[in-house]
């Protein structure tokens, strides 16, 4: 099992029978190092390290072909494709679940199964996320898969046996010494939304079409009569029961059957809880709803089971559904809805971007409007017409997106959308720049809306944070001449404020002490709010912590500018290009004679930066202060700040209402801190 026994190559001289203990030594390794990465998250090898075995495993299997084994980890690439899928009877048919969409659905669902059971104790579910993917039943048998079957109608399904091969965390071989001679594994394949988007972009890259959301790719990639594509697919399974089973002890409890699939090598959902009553399971939905937008893949509700087999065994079924478990489901991400109009609007950097009007939509748990086309296009590949049924996507806190057209909806006086050639604003010609998707209006500081989104960029929250300067404030300033460029704004009297829409003289002197307190900045949010084009928050940052002077960075080199990490050509030609125009230049000089400044920051590679080389990670909702404070100032002492905790993390600061990403941390033994420890921290660095 130890890697470091084998040789580097394997000797030319080898005989059948060396061959023979060589390959099954090999597959034993690779099903172990599965199962450690993918059941138990918690891999005993680097990933070169099993590339390594899987490449000494493929090169015997070439040169020994006859002794390639039914359950070789060299599988997973696929084979020839088929002509069409086999259909497949299931052993146990799959069942699918009862939806319930309020907490009274699932009061109901609880009151009635303790009724039919007479059972008048709180009841235990086993609660998990409800993964919007695709159920698939695997047949093992004496511990081989042999068989990987779509649910079909619950009694017969297609064989998909040559795709699910391809799936890495699906195991060719179950692990440990508790195998049946026969078992059914039932799961849900998906795609991560990560590895959806990283497809869907190769897909555009190359003018191939694109997938509408990780589960049309996921249920599309296991369609496939060509496994070799499947192979090429981000896909992975979490297996949530067992379905036909010989020769095995039925565990006591639905939650230790979660368990006995761990540990034959299977990913179990991290997120699986056991809820000792219904309220339990309220409380799970609280905590699941708020982390729905942060997993990396689409959840569309929750499954609640009764934890107790026997007592599920008791319940049974209706029709195709068992009265022992109730799917929770959250408010849809995609609805339907009709394409009023489209307008075009000009950002900050003069990209002209069509907004969809649309019949307004309850959606992701919000009434939408408006949904952003992106550029022609999008449009072009969407083949969207004025007038036609959509698609409307809403997932989290993301812009709304229209994914489909409903084309057998189209009405016959469908109009098509024209992309304007004169800005909208100022009438300046749009030009498409070197081979973007995006048009540009070519009128610069000329065009309203590009001045307009600027100084609202400016004083932003991230930014300058000049409170009560808000987007409608800032268009009357910019309407009424009053403010030409963000040079302006800190020449502003309450006498020039007082009259404008809303303006009373307590709410003008409001604006005129927020400009006032804004000049105290940091050199990284000073550098966010000049809106340089792809320098975003981190950027910024980044860009103060390595110059600590603006002084360094205005006269900083493309060459040097790329020293810093995560900057590469583009956004050092845009630095670069900022600070080479004279118009930007006196911009910055305005700003700094007008009293805005900033302290120097920390340097992430002077000795005083004491959390260099770490990985922090903020959960919950900090008292003291706000998210982005706490942010910059682990950052001004050289940490990164992550969204997701890893085994790479290095301490997570959990404030009150902490929820999974706490649990995590615990899980993998990283350091916690709250939210007193946290504060203490940074007094003793004297950032308090
Ligand atoms: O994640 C799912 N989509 C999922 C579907 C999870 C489950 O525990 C399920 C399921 C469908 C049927 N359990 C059953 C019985």
């Amino acid at each position: 099992m130890c890697p470091e026994s084998l040789p580097e190559s394997l000797p030319e001289s080898f005989s059948e029978s060396e061959a023979r203990t060589e390959i099954e030594r090999l597959t034993q390794a690779l099903h172990h190092h599965n199962y450690r990465y993918y059941a138990l998250d918690d891999p005993e090898i680097t990933d070169q390290e099993y590339d390594r075995l899987l490449r000494q495993l493929q090169e015997l299997e070439t040169r020994y072909p006859h002794l390639k084994s039914a359950d070789s980890p060299s599988q997973r690439v696929g084979v020839e494709p088929l002509s069409s899928f086999a259909e497949v009877a299931h052993l146990q048919p799959m069942l699918s679940l009862d939806n319930a969409f309020s907490d009274d659905e699932v009061s109901d669902f609880d009151r009635r199964i303790r009724e039919r059971l007479n059972w008048r104790e709180p009841l235990a579910y086993v609660c998990e996320p409800k993964l919007d993917g695709v159920a698939v039943s695997l047949l093992y048998e004496q511990g081989v898969l042999v068989r990987g079957a779509t649910r079909g109608d619950g009694r017969t399904g297609e064989d998909i046996s040559a795709n699910v091969r391809t799936i890495a965390s699906i195991p060719l071989r179950l692990q440990g010494d508790s195998v049946p001679p026969l078992v059914e594994v039932r799961g849900e394949i998906y795609m991560s939304r990560a590895g959806f988007e990283a497809l869907n972009n190769a897909a555009r890259d190359s003018g191939e079409k694109s997938f509408v959301n990780p589960r049309n790719a996921a249920a599309g990639s296991l369609r496939q009569l060509d496994s070799r594509i499947t192979a090429a697919r981000p896909l992975a399974i979490f297996a949530y029961g067992v379905g036909f089973s010989e020769d095995w002890p039925l565990p006591a409890e639905h939650y230790l059957v979660l368990q006995q699939l761990r540990s034959w090598g299977f990913p179990v959902n991290p997120l699986v809880e056991v809820a000792e009553d219904i309220d339990g399971c309220f409380a799970y939905y609280q905590r699941l709803a708020q982390s729905r937008d942060s997993l990396d893949y689409d959840i569309d509700g929750i499954v609640y089971k009764v934890n107790d087999l026997a007592l599920q065994k008791r319940l049974g079924f209706v029709a195709r559904a068992p009265r022992w478990a109730i799917a929770r489901k959250f408010p849809a991400q995609e609805m339907s809805t009709r394409l009023l109009d489209v307008e075009f609007q000009v950002g900050r950097t003069g990209a002209v971007t069509p907004v969809a009007r649309l019949e307004p939509v309850f959606v992701g748990g919000v009434t939408v409007s408006n949904a952003t086309l992106h550029n022609r296009d999008e449009i072009e590949r969407l083949d969207v017409r004025i007038g036609d049924t959509v698609i409307v996507r809403r997932a989290g806190d993301v812009i709304p997106q229209i994914v489909k057209v409903v084309e057998t909806e189209r009405p016959a006086d469908a109009r098509p959308i024209v992309f304007p050639e004169h800005c909208p604003v100022c009438g300046s010609p749009v030009e498409s720049v070197g081979g973007e998707a995006a048009m540009r209006c070519s009128g610069g500081l000329v065009c309203g809306a590009q001045r307009k989104q600027a100084i609202i960029h400016f004083a932003s929250r991230k930014a300058m944070d000049i409170d009560g300067l808000g987007e409608k404030l800032i268009e009357q300033l910019v309407d009424a001449g009053l403010v030409h460029s963000v040079a302006d704004l800190y020449s502003l009297e309450s006498a020039d404020l007082v009259g404008l829409e809303r303006m009373a003289q307590k709410s003008a002197d409001n604006v005129v002490s927020a400009l006032e307190a804004s000049k105290a900045t940091t050199l990284a949010r000073f550098l966010y709010a000049l809106g340089i084009r792809e320098v975003g928050e981190a950027t910024a940052q980044a860009l103060a912590n390595h110059f600590i002077t603006i002084e360094k960075l205005a006269t900083a080199s493309e060459e040097d500018l790329q020293q810093v990490a995560d900057v590469g050509p583009v956004v050092a030609h845009f630095v670069r290009e900022f600070f080479s125009a004279e118009d930007n230049l006196a911009i910055v000089r305005q700003l700094r004679e007008q009293g805005v400044h900033w302290p120097d920051p920390v340097a992430s590679d002077s000795g005083s930066a004491i959390l260099k080389g770490q990985v922090w990670v903020l959960t919950g909702s900090l008292e003291t202060m706000s998210r982005t404070e706490a942010k910059e100032k682990l950052q001004q002492l050289g940490a990164k700040v992550a969204g997701s905790v890893s085994a790479k993390t290095t301490c997570v600061v959990a404030a009150p209402g902490a929820g999974s990403k706490l649990n995590k941390a615990t899980e993998l033994g990283i350091e916690v801190l709250d939210e007193d420890g946290f504060v203490a921290l940074l007094h003793e660095q004297g950032l308090l």
